[in-house]
């Protein structure tokens, strides 16, 4: 009971910032540019290796999410051990198929959430993949290793930090140091003080740095329920989104590795995981413009929530004064949520014209073209 309680919260909540700053006309409707691809389930967390064309994918399971173990949508029951699986979809082949962990530690829950991928510069075969894992002993990130064209991880270690509490979405920048937003101050397990934080949106979460050397610090502070993360190619700039305050943060890295504030770009409704176009560098992102029927699909999966995705461009000549100068924020795709639904992540792969979408909570995931939505 509980737990519906806290999602009905948090999602009314979302919903008031939303009432708030009414940025979007919403068109309802079911999107023809788009189509469904079956097989892997609540694909919450997307990245495309861009040179071969494959889409690494962390999925899991829609039902286990709902009702067993899944923190972030307060599923905590820790009965049953969650057995989640990151997938791959070639964008050339269309072939899907789930990774298998190889000398993953034995008897070890997988329950993923954000994904991010390292290649390697002097030889893009080799991908580092890091994983956020909400184990029921605790959250941490799982890095493991890849070879393209294989269909095997092969785990190389764990990170578990005391500052890394309520892991959200992550960004590596070489094969052992990462970037990691803290999505809440306080766990599931305080309850009270979690649901403070959320109702006041309070500028608690920050982005830890893991280091080479094993050490984690924070790298960014004063973000409200912060959520997902990318860099740009070189990994000069950042982008985290403050889910309580609906801003897109941006940052330059310094030579320190802390991340200093350049920018906030108002987005006006709740958004998710971002995403960056490696040929324009315009950054997407998916947001939830109907939070009542998000939450009502949650409850009852035949009951569908309309989406919305966005994407920023830095029109530092067009000036844009709704959002100050520098950034225009433009409607991608918005979509009735009969075919899909609770979009988390929109990935993009200019160069095969796609636009890969994927959900929480939803089975499957949806592959749009580029061009075709005018993107
Ligand atoms: C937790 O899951 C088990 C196994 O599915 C189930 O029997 C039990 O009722 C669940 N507990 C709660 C509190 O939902
Ligand atoms: C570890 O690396 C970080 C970042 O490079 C550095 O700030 C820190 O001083 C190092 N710590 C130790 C114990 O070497
Ligand atoms: C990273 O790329 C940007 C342009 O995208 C460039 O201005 C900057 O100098 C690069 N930084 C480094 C450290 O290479
Ligand atoms: C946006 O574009 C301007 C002008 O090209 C540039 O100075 C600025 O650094 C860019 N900002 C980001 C975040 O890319
Ligand atoms: C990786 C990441 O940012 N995950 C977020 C994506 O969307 C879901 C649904 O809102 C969030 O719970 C995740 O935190």
């Amino acid at each position: 009971m509980y737990r519906y309680f806290y999602r009905a919260l948090f999602f009314i909540l979302l919903a008031q910032l939303y009432d708030e700053a009414k940025v979007f006309s919403i068109i309802v409707r079911s999107d023809p540019k788009c189509r469904p691809i079956k097989g892997p389930e609540a694909c919450e967390d997307i990245e495309i290796h861009h040179k071969s064309g494959l889409a690494f994918m962390a999925c899991g399971s829609e039902n286990g999410r709902r009702t067993q173990w899944w923190p972030p949508l307060g599923s905590v029951n820790t009965t049953v051990q969650p057995l989640e699986t990151p997938w791959i979809y070639n964008l050339e082949t269309e072939e899907i198929f789930p990774l298998k962990l190889k000398d993953f530690p034995k008897d070890t829950d997988v329950s993923l959430h954000g994904l991010s991928l390292y290649i390697d510069p002097s030889n893009s075969n080799k991908v580092t993949v890091f994983l956020i894992n909400h184990r029921r002993s605790g959250s941490v990130v799982e890095i493991l290793d890849h070879t393209i064209g294989t269909k095997e991880l092969i785990y190389r270690k764990t990170v578990s930090s005391e500052l890394i509490v309520t892991p959200n979405d992550l960004v590596a920048v070489s094969a052992d140091e990462f970037y990691v937003t803290n999505d809440h101050r306080y766990t599931y397990k305080q309850e009270k003080e979690r649901e403070f934080e959320i109702a006041t949106r309070r500028l608690w979460t920050n982005v830890i740095f893991h280091a080479k050397n094993g050490t984690d610090f924070v790298a960014a502070e004063g973000i409200s329920l912060g959520n997902g993360i990318v860099a740009n190619w070189n990994y000069s700039r950042f982008y985290v989104n403050s889910g309580g305050t609906t801003e897109t943060i941006i940052y330059t890295r310094l030579d320190n590795n802390l991340l200093f504030e350049t920018e906030r770009v108002h987005i006006g409704i709740p958004t998710d995981n971002l995403s960056v176009d490696e040929v324009t560098g315009e950054v997407y992102t998916p947001g939830f413009p109907d939070l009542p029927a998000l939450i009502k699909y949650l409850q009852d999966p035949k009951s569908p929530a309309p989406d919305l995705i966005v994407k920023i461009s830095n029109v530092t000549k067009k000036a844009d004064s709704r959002i100050g100068s520098n950034y225009q924020v433009t409607k991608v795709l918005d979509s009735d949520g009969k075919e899909f639904t609770a979009i988390s992540i929109a990935a993009v792969d200019r160069k095969r014209d796609a636009l890969l979408l994927g959900s929480f909570v939803s089975k499957g995931i949806t592959r749009c073209k580029l061009s075709a939505l005018g993107s």
